[in-house]
Parts: C-alpha cells; sequence; structure tokens
C-alpha cells in the first residue's frame, strides 16, 4: 500500500467513525471539516460529513473526586452523542459535536491552562469546570477568548458576578444554597450552637460564608471558624477540639471525600451532632465513607435531585453508561444541549454569533426549565435538601423562588422534568423529550 493509499485508507475510517457519530474524548488541533467518506469526492463529502465542531469539558476526572467528574463527564457526553445521532445542521452544513474532555484535577491552577488548551483547540464552547476554585480563574481565559462556558457544577457566587458575557451556570449559587441549609437546619432541629468547618477552598469556604451568615441571622451561636483543606483526610484534631465546646451540630463546607472521613470520626469520638453540607458532600459516597455513622445527615443540592431529573434523559443515561447519574450529570447534559441550541437559534457555530442567543433561550432541560438572567445565573434555581438514610441521600424538600415545598409535592406539582423515573415507569407515563427548545 502507497503513503498516498494508507492516507486514504485513515481518513475514510475516521469519516465512518465521525459520521457514526463516534466521539473522541481529550481531542486536540484545530476544527476542521471531517475527512472525506470512501468512495465520494471532496465536496460531496462536505456536504455529507460537514464539519467537526469541539465543545470543551473540564473536571476533576482522576483522584479522590473523579466520580463527579465523570458524571459530569457522562452527561455532556451524552448530550453530544445524542445531537450526532439526530443529526444537526448549523449554517448549511452538517455537524458533528466532538466532546474534548479534560482533567483539571480539581485543581485552581489547572484552569487557565486547560482554558487555554480549549482557546488554542478553537472549541466553540465549554462546559465546566465542575469546582468553583477552578472554573472562576478559568472564566478569564474563555471571557478574553470570547468562547461561552457553562457550569453544570460551581456554584461560588463570584463567578457569575465578575461582569463577564461568557460565563453561565446551570446550578443555583451558594448563596441560595447556604440559607436554605441553613433554614432547613435550624427548623428541623433547632441548634443552639453550631460548629463550622470549611476545606479553604473557593467552594468550600464561600459556602461556608453562607451558613454562618444565615445562622447568625436567625440568632444561632456559632463557634469560631475552623479549617482544613481539600486534603484534610483526618479531622480527629479539629473534632476533639470542638467536642469540648459541645455545639449541637456541625456544618463542612466542602467534598464529600473528605467530608465522610469527618462524619465517620466525629462519631467515633462520640459526638452526637447533627452533620450538614452542601453539594458538594451531598452524595451517596457518603455512605461509602462513613458507614452507619452517615444516617441522617442533612445535605443540600443547587438543583433538582438527579433522581427527578426528566425520565428519558435518566433512560438514555442508564442504557448508555449502566449507573445512575450522581448528581449534576443532567445539568452538564442540559449545558451542552443549550450550547448547541444557541448555535441552532443563531445558525452559527462561531461563538460570537451564537453567545447572545443563550441570553434568549426559554429551554425546558432534563433539569427542569432553564432561562438565564443577565449575568449568566440559572433563574429560579431549585435548592434541594436531602437527608440520608440506608445509605442513600434521600431527598426532602424543595426550595425555589423563597418557598419550601416537600419533594412529593414539588414532584406532583412539576411533571414533566420533576418526574422520578420510577414513578413515570410504573404509571406508564411518557415523558416529554429531554432538553427541547420552546
Ligand atoms: N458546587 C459543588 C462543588 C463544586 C464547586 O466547587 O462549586
Amino acid at each position: 500500500m502507497t503513503t498516498t493509499d494508507l492516507v486514504s485508507k485513515l481518513k475514510s475510517t475516521v469519516a465512518v467513525l465521525i459520521a457514526a457519530g463516534a466521539v473522541a474524548l481529550a481531542g486536540c488541533g484545530k476544527q476542521e471539516e471531517a475527512a472525506p467518506a470512501a468512495g465520494t469526492d471532496a465536496s460531496t463529502a462536505a456536504q455529507s460529513a460537514g464539519r467537526m465542531v469541539r465543545i470543551g469539558h473540564a473536571a476533576p476526572l482522576t483522584g479522590d473526586i473523579s466520580h463527579l467528574g465523570k458524571d459530569n463527564e457522562n452527561g455532556a457526553l451524552l448530550a453530544v452523542e445524542e445531537a450526532n445521532r439526530k443529526g444537526i445542521t448549523i449554517g448549511g452544513e452538517k455537524i458533528t459535536f466532538e466532546l474534548m474532555s479534560e482533567d483539571d484535577e480539581g485543581k485552581p491552577d489547572k484552569g487557565p491552562i486547560i482554558a487555554q488548551k480549549f482557546v488554542d483547540a478553537q472549541v466553540a464552547g465549554v462546559v465546566g469546570h465542575l469546582n468553583s476554585g477552578v472554573t472562576i480563574p478559568a472564566s478569564a481565559v474563555y471571557e478574553q477568548a470570547g468562547i461561552p462556558m457553562i457550569s453544570g457544577s460551581a456554584t461560588n457566587p463570584k463567578l457569575t458576578e465578575q461582569g463577564f458575557k461568557v460565563t453561565f451556570r446551570t446550578v443555583g449559587r451558594d448563596d441560595q444554597q447556604g440559607p436554605a441549609v441553613a433554614s432547613y437546619l435550624i427548623a428541623e432541629k433547632k441548634p443552639k450552637l453550631v460548629a463550622v468547618i470549611d476545606d479553604a477552598s473557593a467552594y468550600g469556604e464561600g459556602l461556608a460564608n453562607e451558613v454562618e451568615k444565615s445562622l447568625k441571622a436567625a440568632g444561632v451561636k456559632v463557634l469560631p471558624r475552623e479549617k482544613g483543606t481539600t486534603e484534610t483526610r483526618d479531622w480527629k484534631a479539629v473534632l476533639t477540639k470542638l467536642r469540648g465546646k459541645k455545639p449541637e451540630a456541625i456544618f463542612y463546607g466542602g467534598m464529600d471525600s473528605a467530608a465522610g472521613p469527618m462524619v465517620r470520626q466525629g462519631r467515633e469520638l462520640g459526638m452526637n451532632v447533627v452533620f450538614a453540607f452542601g453539594d458538594g458532600a451531598c452524595t451517596d459516597k457518603m455512605a461509602q465513607l462513613a458507614g452507619e455513622a452517615a444516617e441522617g445527615l442533612i445535605c443540600s443540592q443547587a438543583g433538582i435531585p438527579a433522581k427527578a431529573a426528566n425520565p428519558d434523559f435518566i433512560a438514555a443515561y442508564r442504557a448508555r453508561f449502566n449507573t445512575d447519574p450522581i448528581i449534576y450529570a443532567p445539568f452538564t447534559y442540559d449545558s451542552v444541549r443549550l450550547l448547541i441550541s444557541a448555535m441552532q437559534q443563531a445558525d452559527s457555530v462561531d461563538p460570537a454569533r451564537y453567545l447572545p442567543e443563550l441570553h434568549k433561550l426559554d429551554y425546558s432541560g432534563a433539569s427542569g426549565k432553564i432561562e438565564f438572567d443577565e449575568k449568566g445565573d440559572r433563574k429560579d434555581a431549585e435548592i434541594t435538601i436531602f437527608t440520608l438514610q440506608s445509605g442513600k441521600i434521600e431527598p426532602i424538600a424543595i426550595i425555589k423562588g423563597g418557598s419550601m415545598v416537600k419533594f412529593e409535592d414539588f414532584v406532583q406539582q412539576a411533571g414533566g422534568a420533576a418526574a422520578p423515573a420510577e414513578a413515570a415507569a410504573s404509571d406508564g407515563t411518557q415523558a416529554a423529550p429531554a432538553g427541547e427548545s420552546r
């Protein structure tokens, strides 16, 4: 086989893979037209195979919180694969989307590096990053490059308070989540003295500040702040010190990888406190890490529970990944679909042309109705309160627009995107397609 034959054969193979909707993770290089399919001339191939458009995704894909990064990645990947199967034409060209997924390790200094990698690869948009502490520094690079980014999990308010035009999120903010979990803790457990600990990250410290503010505003006494890091797994010294001060509850701002050992060690030290957390530690992983000690903990997520996402989304996720979404996969799925929907509205994959459309979308997604405000925050985002029972976090209540409703009542009222998959399956209800723009 000559070199020319070999190149031609390779191009044909690539074209077949792209046409079949294959998605390259961690791809690199520039956006380009898909290679001509076998037996076609270049112009016919350009019409049929069309153009490849990259969407960046970044999250910690290695390390102790990689389960959350993979969950986010899976949501984004599912949306890309579905779009490719459906066949999307924009600007007269058939578009094949490719998810370029990168591991930012949850490290703030990696954010701008990965962001620059996406800029160099000419991605049309970005979904991510997962951690606020990584997303915030990365967002400056996207702003400079004019590339829209939608995080499906970063909740620190600063992300959308920088005056950036390209920055969006599909989850709520910690100045909604903090007051919500604090109010629930006060109303249900009535603590008079609370200890607050954080992991010194943008997310953990910021959320702990919001919770402390709400507790104090309600007249609850708060002990001087205790701190760890995102790497702290041995909390015995901090907990032993707190035990002597007899708090009735402990709120921790941080991720499940550190919160699980904290709960286990607290119980081992004989502490009979209520443990409360935000979304970073609001996962079933808490029970895997802390065992029985995790029973009864309280936590919040900055959106509807994954199990209440659109049943079609849940069925597709299960079929593709052979597992259930953990927390924010519906939100990264929606983030990809919002980018694509804005491109369709603008009939262009050029970020400068489709960016204004993102602000105008009124979208019914896997995670519910999505519209953005002028800052790029999700309007009327829900916050869900959970408790951990029999090894699983279970939703108790949803706060939306300042009102709290029981989770069951919310499901009844909302239907559609908020109908749990089990309920839809048992009564045979056909759900509306996930993620359609109206
Ligand atoms: N919101 C939960 C964890 C991600 C973050 O750092 O915001």
